[in-house]
């Protein structure tokens, strides 16, 4: 399917494109994949990028749980949101307030199957021996349906590494939302990233904000030639076929 650009999507690439997170060049990636281009969502960091980005994650979390004509399969009531550490943690708290506060009483309201709200989780990158102990910081996941609020996505490491952890802790995972979902193909070489994850976690459970095809549409409407043909040659190695 063609991307048409969201007005929110619009406003989130734009404002990522003058802080600095999108970047067009040539970038060596976790995969060892030489990308064109590479989003780093760690410069999302002021008050205004964070309230359209979260807007946006909580936009996509409403949108998921409603079934599509194209037979998506809703994302369920779910407890709480777990943002893997670190770019992750800002995404987490920042959209369970937005839930709270946009989301929970209204027709565009999320479903949760808690009283007290959707809270929030993160995990320590180091072991903790003394105090309260544990690998998670926030609402506990042991028996709850959580959803993962992730930053980027290219042949699936960080997520899976995600998903482990919220098992391991006893969580059910219902749903991965993606800030940008570089429409890759995962470790097989062949099935596309989103497949890979969704035969862990379910059929239709990952969802993005943005996805490679969003990028080029931007900049198609930006008549950003040079950065487009590198753009197709990555996606004609790496990418889908859209
Ligand atoms: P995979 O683990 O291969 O899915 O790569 C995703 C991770 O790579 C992200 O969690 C980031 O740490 C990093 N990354 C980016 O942040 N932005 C990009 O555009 C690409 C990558 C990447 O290395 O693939």
């Amino acid at each position: 399917s063609q991307s048409s650009l969201k007005q929110y999507q619009i406003e989130l690439i734009d404002k990522a494109m003058s802080c600095g997170a999108l970047k067009f060049g040539s970038f060596t990636l976790k995969s060892g994949r030489i990308s064109p281009y590479f989003f780093n969502a760690g410069l999302l960091s002021t008050g205004p990028i964070l309230a359209v980005l979260s807007e946006a994650f909580a936009a996509t979390i409403v949108a998921a749980q409603r079934p599509t004509s194209s037979g998506n399969i809703p994302i369920p009531p779910f407890d709480v949101l777990f943002g893997p550490a670190y770019k992750g943690i800002a995404f987490a708290a920042t959209t369970a307030l937005i839930l709270h506060t946009h989301h929970s009483n209204s027709p565009n309201s999320i479903s949760t199957s808690s009283e007290a709200g959707i809270g929030f989780t993160y995990n320590r990158k180091e072991i903790k021996a003394h105090g309260e102990g544990g690998s998670l910081v926030g609402s506990s996941v042991s028996g709850k349906k959580v959803v993962i609020l992730d930053d980027v996505m290219t042949a699936g490491t960080a997520v899976r590494e995600a998903i482990d952890i919220v098992k391991k802790e006893g969580g059910e995972v219902v749903g991965v939302i993606q800030l940008l979902d570089r429409e890759e193909v995962g470790q097989d070489g062949v099935s596309s990233t989103v497949d890979e994850v969704e035969g862990i976690i379910g059929k239709g459970r990952v969802r993005s904000i943005l996805r490679m095809r969003d990028l080029i549409a931007w900049l198609e409407s930006k008549g950003m030639g040079r950065e487009l043909e590198d753009m197709n040659e990555y996606r004609n190695k790496y990418g889908l076929k859209v």
